[in-house]
């Protein structure tokens, strides 16, 4: 585990399956539609249970899905958090189409509205990375640079004290340790 710290926000990168993480908020690399996938976005619900695929139904009711860059919240089911927030990332199309400023909307809007709901603590997979094709190294980046932009932000309203980036893959835990302290 690496670590750095960032005023009074321990940021850490942690290797494994992020729905075995215990922490106020797990983020979900979802999709516009909300209905579920396969991905990390499918373990969740696989092992949150029904719960969390009902409330995404209400959000579909209500506002229609979740547009790329933007952010849902449900609870958690059966996972050891309080909420899961649903975040949409971009479907990388060779960069040129806005990838990363969506791509870095993600973490922004996760990190408001777990600010929001006034969580402390708050896990993020490596979203977009998978299905959605978007080239580890250049995700890790926005990443890193969006998480830390936002805490250097003069905020009264930031409450979250831990950030974890939870790496399924080996590579994006390798490219995580390498580049956090970059970042401090
Ligand atoms: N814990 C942590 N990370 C995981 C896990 C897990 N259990 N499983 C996969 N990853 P992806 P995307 C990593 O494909 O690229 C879905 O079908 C994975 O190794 O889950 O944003 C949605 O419904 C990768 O690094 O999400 C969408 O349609 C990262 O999570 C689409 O895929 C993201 O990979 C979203 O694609």
């Amino acid at each position: 585990m690496k670590t750095i710290t960032i005023g009074k926000t321990l940021i850490s990168v942690l290797s494994g399956d992020i729905t075995a993480w215990t922490g106020d908020i797990i983020v979900n690399a979802a999709n516009s539609g909300l209905l579920g996938g396969n991905g990390v976005d499918g373990a969740i619900h696989r092992i949150g249970g029904p719960e969390i695929m009902e409330q995404c139904k209400e959000i579909r009711k209500l506002q229609g899905g979740c547009p790329p860059g933007h952010a849902v919240i449900t609870g958690a089911g059966n996972l050891d958090a309080k909420h899961v927030i649903h975040t949409v990332g971009p479907i990388w199309e060779g960069g040129g189409r806005g990838e990363a400023q969506t791509l870095a909307d993600c973490y922004r809007s996760s990190l408001q509205l777990a600010n929001e709901v006034g969580a402390r603590s708050i896990a993020f997979p490596n979203i977009s990375t998978g299905i959605y094709g978007y080239p580890k190294s250049p995700a890790c980046d926005v990443a890193l640079k969006a998480v830390s932009e936002f805490l250097r932000e003069d905020r009264q309203d930031n409450r979250l004290e831990q950030i974890d980036f939870v790496c399924f893959e080996s590579d994006n835990t390798d490219l995580y340790v390498q580049w956090l302290e970059h970042y401090v």
